[in-house]
């Protein structure tokens, strides 16, 4: 296993020491980096020492390191998955072949806008979030999403790495530029649409990790399978980090709908919005809006970039490496939703442009998954509700379903009805002020707001009322 060389300015598992061109490139970009996060990172706490865990091996027993870190401070290091050896390329016109070690002339444009795409995420998500440290809902909290935001962190590392490593000329300007766009900008936002949007609080935020994220890792597995073995390595060692993202989504909203259910209960009534709590028709409007976002990251259903990104071995399918087809797909179909007048038909597409919409479907059924979880809890409090994820067709700004108006529950409906509803189905600026009155921060340790339960258990077998973020009495 390649040792991880923790003496460096940049820890690393690439021998970057051997390599003084690209490590004297890197160095340059990293204090342009720490400005970045200085300026964009998190709001304040800067100074604090937060229980952080560290990558330091990508070793599956124990690769994470946990310790006291001031955030500019964290080791962001660069980290590939170990090499497979003779791993051969699984899918596409070069199936069978060797796995790339250097770019493929011929893919070079495509595959560093992929790339790119996928960095820009990174830097964005730090930035859409930067203002939550200042209401949180508890320490346990705090550090949870300085945890994501340094590990983000690390994934602009991990892209910017292959840019600078593969690309010479053209990465080092793409590198500067993932510095350069903010979320939001109308100048020059970020590249897709739902890293433009605000995280303007903790619920918010939960949901964000939980439907955002996920797209994360659904696009990051299937770069992982990627011919250019240094992005499929690397795409493997970054899921390791997503799953503590995903699982910070699920666990705190789960933590919303069980304090929301408890004073449903005890005060004997839906309305608990009298009582500080976040009502479950107002959770259900705030997952449609972070379901549906996320739901456009896919990107169309019909696709020809998907399509030649399969073909040219790039990117493939989730855990295509386990499926048992021919890898090629150029006879496949595969089923995809259609709008047919003021319904949604099934139509048989060929499977090949039909790779992003194949992607959503594994993605959806994963969501899915987790909104039982949620509903299991409702029902164990005995409480005649469920909620439910969107139809994939509502509040759309990709694909088929764009220029149209459906209802959570795949109707088709006109844009009179849409106006007349659509305050039932997404936030109102009312709901949003109420979920922003309860962002008041609650910093003593054990202590928890309002409208979320604490968690079952804490971080790396700390107690739940353990500090884990060193604050000054006046932060
Ligand atoms: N917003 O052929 P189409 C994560 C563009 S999240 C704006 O349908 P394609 C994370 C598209 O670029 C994972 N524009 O799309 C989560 C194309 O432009 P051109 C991020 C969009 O290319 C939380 C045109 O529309 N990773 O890691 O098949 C925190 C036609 O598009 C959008 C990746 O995304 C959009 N939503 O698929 C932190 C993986 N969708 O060619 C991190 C890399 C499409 O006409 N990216 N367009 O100029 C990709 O695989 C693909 O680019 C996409 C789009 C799946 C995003």
């Amino acid at each position: 296993m390649a040792r991880v060389d923790y003496t460096e300015r940049i820890p690393n598992n690439v021998s970057l020491a051997e390599n003084r061109r690209l490590l004297r490139a890197l160095e340059e970009w990293q204090p342009r980096y720490l400005d970045w996060w200085q300026q964009m990172g998190p709001d304040g706490f800067q100074a604090k020492d937060v229980y952080l865990r560290t990558a330091i091996s990508v070793d599956p027993q124990g690769w994470a390191h946990f310790d006291w870190v001031k955030m500019p401070e964290y080791r962001w290091g660069i980290f590939l998955a170990e090499p497979e050896p003779g791993r051969s390329i699984a899918f596409g016109e070069h199936k069978g072949t060797p796995a790339w070690q250097e770019v493929p002339g011929e893919y070079r444009g495509t595959l560093r806008r992929l790339i790119v795409t996928q960095g820009d995420t990174e830097p964005a998500s730090v930035e859409q979030q930067r203002h939550l440290g200042r209401t949180c809902p508890s320490l346990y909290d705090l550090r949870n999403i300085f945890q994501v935001n340094v590990e983000e962190g690390r994934h602009l590392w991990a892209m910017v790495y292959l840019l600078h490593a593969h690309f010479g000329r053209d990465g080092r300007e793409e590198a500067e530029g993932l510095l350069q766009r903010r979320s939001g900008d109308s100048d020059k936002p970020r590249i897709l649409g739902a890293f433009n949007e605000k995280t303007p609080d903790w619920l918010s935020f939960f949901m964000f990790c939980f439907f955002t994220d996920r797209d994360g890792k659904y696009q990051l597995a299937s770069l992982a399978e990627s011919g250019f073995d240094p992005l499929s390595r690397t795409c493997r060692f970054m899921l390791t980090e997503e799953a503590h993202h995903m699982f910070v989504g699920e666990a705190g909203i789960g933590r919303v709908v069980q304090k929301t259910c408890e004073l449903m209960r005890e005060h004997r009534t839906d309305d608990v919005r009298r009582h500080g709590g976040i009502d479950l028709p107002t959770m259900q409007k705030y997952l449609n809006f972070h379901c549906s976002v996320s739901l456009d990251l896919f990107g169309s259903e019909i696709s020809t970039n998907a399509a030649n990104f399969y073909t040219a071995g790039l990117k493939g399918r989730f855990e295509e490496t386990k499926k048992t087809d021919d890898h090629l797909l150029k006879e496949a179909t595969y089923s995809i939703a259609v709008p047919d007048g003021d319904a949604v038909k099934m139509a048989e597409e060929p499977a090949l442009l039909a790779l992003n919409e194949r992607l959503r479907d594994d993605y959806i059924a994963d969501c899915q998954r987790g909104v039982d979880r949620w509903n299991a809890t409702i029902k164990r409090h005995g409480i005649d509700l469920v909620l439910r994820l969107p139809h994939r067709g509502f509040h759309r700004a990709i694909g088929n379903f764009a220029e149209l108006r459906v209802s959570p529950d795949g109707r088709i409906v006109s844009q009179a009805e849409w106006d007349a509803r659509k305050h039932d189905w997404l936030p109102t600026p009312e709901d949003e002020a109420y979920v922003a009155s309860l962002m008041t921060p609650v910093v003593e340790p054990g202590k928890f707001a309002g409208w979320i339960a604490p968690p079952t258990r804490g971080i790396n077998g700390q107690p739940v009322e353990f500090q884990y973020v060193k604050l000054t009495p006046r932060e």
